[in-house]
């Protein structure tokens, strides 16, 4: 007879620190799946979450799971995106300092899902006043609005980011959220004039067409069809079951409403959203020179008249003197400038109407959520961005996790085996390295106009790269991968994985400057976590765990080795004034005073609360423990003898 199963069984472990010892990958993998067979998608590792995306609604995110959670130590609960929020934010009002909370993985992971979740928790769990709802209202609703103008459908997801998001949510002394602000990061403004098949734009462009009343329609002078223009229709999926764009539509021009824009901003801002799709209607014919002419002037009026109540000002005229291919580049270049400028100004009216203008001192928890590694079947510039943020993020992770983890360990002096990870500084630096590096190689063709194109490029990358093992092009596939490689594209093998670029386009794209100079996202960081996207398209609504899927992604995050730092580390550090400046109470022989060196003390203290040998280590100017149970049960005998000291403080007092 079968033994029943015990609840570790069949619902895996909740911190990977505490499997056996020497876990396998496929013992990672069987203990993330029983979780999620269980709706369990969150496990930590230490402290870092990883989430699989449970492609469905769960039960997990309402008000009374937030009151559970809040204020509970860490570990006590089963793991959850609450929890991290709150302990980043605990740890921030405790220490008064600023905290992060990075989250990554591919496209399609649940990366934005997560940091709404984040968002909400603050804005619903954190002491309020009637006057701080406002703005918790507004912070809220800045999401559907950068959604709808930032997000479209892609391959990967249909509700894919294609903009980088770092949120800051401001906190005052009492931890109330008071205000925030958002950076916008490298916005892919070519959807604007160009979708692959099976991808749509922007979302604000299907709700207007679809949702925006009768009259509004009339006065943008727009057909409320998509298939009549010609920027909506280009990847042939307008509807998607999914989305429900009438009703975004309703949404987001509340949120509008909400967050301070008045009826004339609003005019402004749909005018301008109605010109650009008046603008992809624009069409050309050769002259009798071979000059365009314009087939259809009505369009142009439609473009003119809105955007002359709007804020831009452009010279229609400079389409004329091309030829036509000239004059649909200047027609798409004009409608992404438009759209651009749009969202940046659609991102500063939203910081005016979060900002919050109280000089006292602030604390600050910061979010990044960028838009995830990409593979499509084509890839061009936008996806060599977007995976080169993504190499970058996996560098700053693995900067603050195992590297500087490590680090920590050695100059402190604690006995360390270290552990060997893959680091992706080759890969980055193979991307940005001045004079040789990728970037650097197209910068310099791009100052050789008439001279250079998309192919000289590629030759001068063969030429530049030809010994990197990162890099392939078609001349080096066989010998490099053994994988054949067409003619004008090239190969990087990123640390996620192999992705094939086609050069097409790369010039004319990186001369736009909103492509250039990407900046670092250089940022302390506290928190981490980790989404696993768990099916091949954001089509897959069936609750399966793709183990091939899941398995690849365990992989290039890291998480092995990862576990196998945490496993060896400790949770827990801490300068040995400040730990016993904290629990000098809890022991006779360092309370009111200890008058050696810090050290010695922490050491009496720490035998004097029996802490096993194994639980803690001295290093050279801190005291490291390593579970959070040890550090837990400390804290609560600390707040029992504080609350004694309060009494005895009180009844002393009272007899004088
Ligand atoms: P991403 O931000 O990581 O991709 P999203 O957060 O947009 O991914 O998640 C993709 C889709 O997965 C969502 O639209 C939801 O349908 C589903 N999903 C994600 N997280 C959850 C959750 N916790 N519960 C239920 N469903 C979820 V990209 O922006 O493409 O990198 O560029
Ligand atoms: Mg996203």
């Amino acid at each position: 007879m079968e033994g029943a199963l015990t609840a570790r069984d069949r619902v895996g472990i909740q911190d990977f620190v505490l499997l056996d010892a020497h876990t396998s990958e496929t013992a990672f993998l069987d203990n993330l799946k029983k979780r999620f067979s269980e709706n369990l998608i969150y496990t930590y590792i230490g402290t870092l979450l990883v989430s699989v995306n449970p492609y469905k609604e769960l039960d997990i995110y309402s008000k009374k799971q937030m009151d559970i959670y809040m204020g509970v130590n860490f570990f006590e609960l089963p793991p959850h995106i609450f929890a991290l929020a709150d302990n980043a934010y605990h740890t921030m009002l405790a220490e008064a300092n600023n905290h992060f909370i990075l989250i990554s993985g591919e496209s399609g992971a649940g990366k934005t899902e997560a940091s709404k979740k984040i968002l909400q928790y603050y804005a619903v769990s954190c002491p309020s006043t009637t006057l701080l709802d406002n703005v918790r209202d507004r912070m809220l609703l800045s999401n559907p609005v950068l959604e709808a103008f930032g997000n479209s459908k892609t391959l990967k997801n249909d509700n894919s980011s294609r903009f980088g998001k770092y949120m800051d949510i401001q906190f005052d002394i009492q931890g109330d959220a008071v205000g925030g602000h958002i950076l916008g990061y490298l916005l892919e403004k070519s959807r604007v004039v160009h979708q692959n098949h099976g991808e749509r734009n922007f979302h604000i462009f299907y709700q207007l067409v679809k949702g925006g009343e009768e009259d509004l329609l009339h006065q943008l002078g727009l057909e409320s069809n998509c298939q009549h223009y010609s920027y909506l229709v280009q990847g042939e999926c307008a509807n998607v079951a999914s989305i429900n764009d009438k009703n975004d539509w309703k949404t987001v021009r509340n949120a509008l409403s909400v967050i301070d824009f008045d009826e004339r901003d609003i005019q402004d801002l749909l005018g301008v959203i109605a010109s650009v799709l008046h603008l992809g209607n624009v069409q050309f014919e050769p002259d009798s020179k071979g000059y365009a002419t314009l087939n259809n002037s009505a369009e142009l009026l439609w473009v003119s008249t809105l955007l002359m109540c709007a804020f831009f000002f452009i010279n229609i005229q400079v389409l004329s003197p091309f030829t036509v291919d000239h004059a649909i580049y200047a027609r798409d270049a004009l409608a992404k400038a438009i759209y651009g400028r749009t969202f940046t100004w659609l991102v500063n009216k939203i910081n005016d109407s979060m900002e919050n203008k109280d000089s006292s001192r602030k604390t600050v928890i910061g979010l990044l959520d960028i838009y995830g590694f990409e593979v499509f079947y084509v890839n061009s510039f936008e996806q060599f961005c977007i995976n080169y943020c993504n190499e970058k993020l996996q560098q700053l992770f693995i900067q603050l996790t195992l590297k500087s983890e490590q680090e920590e360990y050695e100059a402190e002096n604690i006995g360390w085996e270290p552990v060997q990870f893959f680091n992706n500084k080759i890969i980055c630096d193979l991307v940005e390295e001045k004079h040789r590096g990728i970037i650097s190689v197209l910068d310099e063709e791009c100052l050789r106009p008439g001279e250079a194109t998309d192919l000289t490029f590629l030759e001068r990358l063969e030429e530049k790269l030809d010994s990197h093992p990162h890099f392939v092009t078609h001349k080096l596939a066989d010998k490099k991968t053994r994988k054949t490689l067409e003619r004008g594209n090239f190969r990087l093998l990123h640390y996620a994985g192999e992705v094939t670029y086609c050069v097409v386009g790369f010039l004319s794209k990186n001369n736009d400057l909103l492509y250039r100079n990407i900046k670092d996202v250089s940022l302390q960081v506290s928190t981490h976590l980790v989404a696993l996207p768990n099916c091949k398209t954001a089509t897959c609504q069936l609750w399966q765990f793709d183990d091939v899927l899941v398995r690849h992604q365990v992989k290039y995050l890291g998480l092995m080795e990862h576990l196998r730092v945490r496993r060896a580390g400790f949770a827990y550090r801490c300068r040995y004034d400040v730990f016993l400046q904290r629990y000098k109470p809890l022991c006779p022989a360092t309370w009111p005073y200890w008058r050696g060196v810090a050290a010695e003390g922490v050491e009496v203290l720490v035998q004097h609360l029996g802490y096993l040998p194994d639980e803690y280590k001295m290093g050279r100017t801190k005291i490291f423990i390593r579970h959070p149970r040890t550090l837990f049960a400390t804290e609560d005998a600390f707040e029992v003898c504080k609350h004694d000291l309060g009494k005895d403080r009180k009844t002393k007092i009272n007899q004088e």
